[in-house]
């Protein structure tokens, strides 16, 4: 969701919120704008579309300045329009924001009432009149932040110049990721490191309530309670090639393709050990995962779905029971919680709002036991959960999750396999197979990948569809969730998925010519009765694209095309079938010529509600 950045320097800083603006336009895409401080002067420029669009018309307006913040907008509050395009402004103070801001009515009313005018139906305008209005009544910009933010109720992360202290840039955060990266001789503020690495690798992530005070030479916090606080100053390993394109036309393809070293990396730790081990998922995991007594996952999105993949896992070889909910769900009803049990978030970005919001709601019921598998280090969900796996996907761009779904799954069969052995009944035998299937992955998933031609012809027979159904059964129904969501959110084909015996309990109904089938078919126990739903299928004049495997038997008729993973792999079945939906949703979106890795309406590393 929006993206944030700022700096403060001795050189022209333009250049280093643009580029840095273009690295956080996965985060939101619909707007973008700059301002800068230039002499007693606060000059922005905003425009509707991409982050290229603005940078044109800035460098025609000669901007150059030595600190400025910058903004791309993924909009809550008002529609996609200049004026509603960050940064606002009040007498000269600029801010950006990520975040909503729920009492902005209240606070709208009130600084009308003291004649402040709005040209925005943002929420986010309040805070820079709210601002202003502590500065004319004498307070400097640091204080006047302070103040303005104890007003607020929500979330934000923000980044405030004003040009009667052009000597400093404040950052305030709240429910929204920001972090100060430490420059020499110059500093940043920004949403995720990514914006910032080509300048420093140095950064402090801010902590919930805290306030920065951002000058070139220095840089002081201060918690929620305004005292001066020391955070730690983390070298961040983000790795420049993980942020550029490199030889491919998308980062969806890009993600997509890095499948193999994103699994094998994400093992690393795994193999290095020769053995499930609670040690894996930090200190004292083995006492927190030795009794508990079920598993409830809590995500949203792809994440969620890697949670359902799991739940068959847990119950068939931790045997305890797990529930997953969708985390909006789950922290909004009167949950009854059982404290032994363990809670697991997913999320790929480590600050999806929600998934924060059902933790913070759990460990309100009394759940102490939390573990969260996350792909970016320290961001807020790993740092609220007592345990913790890192996904090695490296950096994911592509809104559309990839690699991070994979990774996930990877981790989650980890765990499963962990609290499996904790409580004895997983005996050696089993550990080694499944130590030695995750040791293939790897590979598993590259043959998958090579499938990569005859799923392109597949999806120009798909381009033209208005719609498709995805079935699975089992631990393959998740994937064909995940395989409809993907398919929906870059190519724009309405797609559902159902339990291959659903289906004549309704979606049946929708079968005919027109309605392309997707089946998730490999040989396990439940293959028969695939291909049982497939015949019914086939008999109301469906056609069929089944993925199935070198094991699972399936006769090719003019309704009915199969494409083959080479191997049978058994338990890891659902990771290896994740790649051909995920490709086919590509080719798909290719062929009908959408902007796959910014999808309308969508943005990455959802931090609002
Ligand atoms: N509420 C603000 C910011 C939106 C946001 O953070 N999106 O992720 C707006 O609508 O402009």
């Amino acid at each position: 969701m929006c993206g944030i950045v700022g700096a403060i320097a001795d050189r022209d800083v333009v250049p280093v919120l643009i580029d840095g603006l273009k690295r956080l336009e996965y985060r939101g895409y619909d707007s973008a704008g700059i301002a800068v401080v230039d002499g007693d002067d606060v000059r922005r420029v905003r425009r509707t579309g991409r982050v290229a669009e603005m940078e044109a018309a800035a460098a025609q307006e000669g901007f150059n300045a030595t600190l400025g913040i910058g903004h791309t907008r993924w909009a809550t509050h008002g529609g996609v329009t200049e004026t509603n395009a960050h940064p606002h402004v009040s007498h000269g103070v600029a801010l950006v924001h990520n975040g909503i801001i729920e009492n902005h009515e209240q606070q709208r009313e009130k600084l009308r009432a003291m004649g402040y005018e709005f040209e925005s139906q943002t929420d986010t305008e309040v805070i820079a009149h709210l601002i202003h209005s502590f500065l004319a009544q004498g307070a400097d910009l640091l204080s006047a932040v302070q103040q303005a933010v104890r007003e607020l109720h929500g979330a934000y992360a923000l980044a405030v110049v004003s040009r009667k202290e052009p000597g400093r840039m404040i950052a305030a955060r709240m429910g929204c990721p920001l972090l100060v990266g430490l420059g020499d001789g110059e500093n940043f503020v920004a949403s995720d490191v990514s914006a910032i690495v080509q300048a420093t690798r140095r950064v402090i992530f801010l902590e919930e309530g805290d306030t920065a005070d951002v000058t070139r030479a220095s840089v002081a916090v201060y918690d929620g309670n305004g005292e001066a606080v020391q955070r730690d100053v983390h070298i961040s390993d983000v790795s420049l090639a993980s942020l550029e394109l490199g030889p491919y036309r998308h980062f969806m393809q890009k993600e997509i393709h890095e499948q193999p070293r994103a699994v094998g990396d994400t093992i690393e730790a795994v193999m290095d050990n020769g053995a499930f081990s609670a040690s894996l998922f930090g200190e004292g995991a083995a006492d927190v995962l030795r009794d508990v007594e079920g598993v409830q996952i809590l995500a949203c999105g792809t994440s969620y779905y890697a949670g359902l993949t799991a739940r068959y896992w847990i119950e068939s070889i931790a045997k305890i029971p797990c529930s997953v909910e969708i985390a909006s769900e789950y922290r909004y009803r009167d949950a009854v919680a059982n404290p032994k049990n363990l809670v697991v978030t997913i999320s790929q970005s480590g600050e999806t709002l929600d998934t924060m919001e059902a933790l913070k709601y759990a460990k309100s019921l009394g759940h102490a036991k939390t573990l969260s598998i996350c792909n970016v280090p320290e961001s807020a969900i790993p740092r609220a959960s007592r345990l913790v796996y890192y996904t090695r996907a490296g950096a994911e761009i592509g809104v559309a999750s990839t690699k991070a779904f994979t990774t996930q799954l990877v981790a989650l069969f980890t765990l499963t396999c962990t609290i499996a052995k904790l409580r004895g009944v997983l005996d050696d035998a089993t550990e080694a197979s499944y130590l030695d299937a995750l040791r293939q992955l790897p590979g598993s998933v590259q043959h998958a990948l090579n499938l990569e031609p005859q799923i392109v012809a597949w999806s120009e027979r798909f381009a033209p569809k208005q719609h498709a159904l995805f079935l699975g059964r089992g631990v393959h129904y998740p994937i064909a969730l995940e395989g409809a969501l993907k398919l929906k959110e870059i190519s724009y084909i309405h797609a559902e998925a159902y339990p291959a015996g659903e289906l004549k309990h309704g979606p049946l109904a929708l079968v005919d010519e027109a309605m392309p089938v997707v089946v998730i078919a490999p040989n396990d126990a439940l293959l028969e009765k695939v291909k049982s739903n497939i015949q019914e299928v086939r008999a109301r004049g469906g056609e069929m694209f089944v993925f199935a495997d070198a094991d699972s038997q399936f006769g090719e008729s003019e309704q009915v095309h199969v494409i083959r993973t080479p191997r049978h792999v058994g338990v890891l079945s659902p990771i290896v079938h994740a790649i051909p939906v995920q490709l086919l949703a590509y080719h798909a979106a290719l062929a009908r010529g959408t902007d796959v890795d910014k999808p309308r309406n969508l943005a990455k590393s959802v931090t609002v509600e």
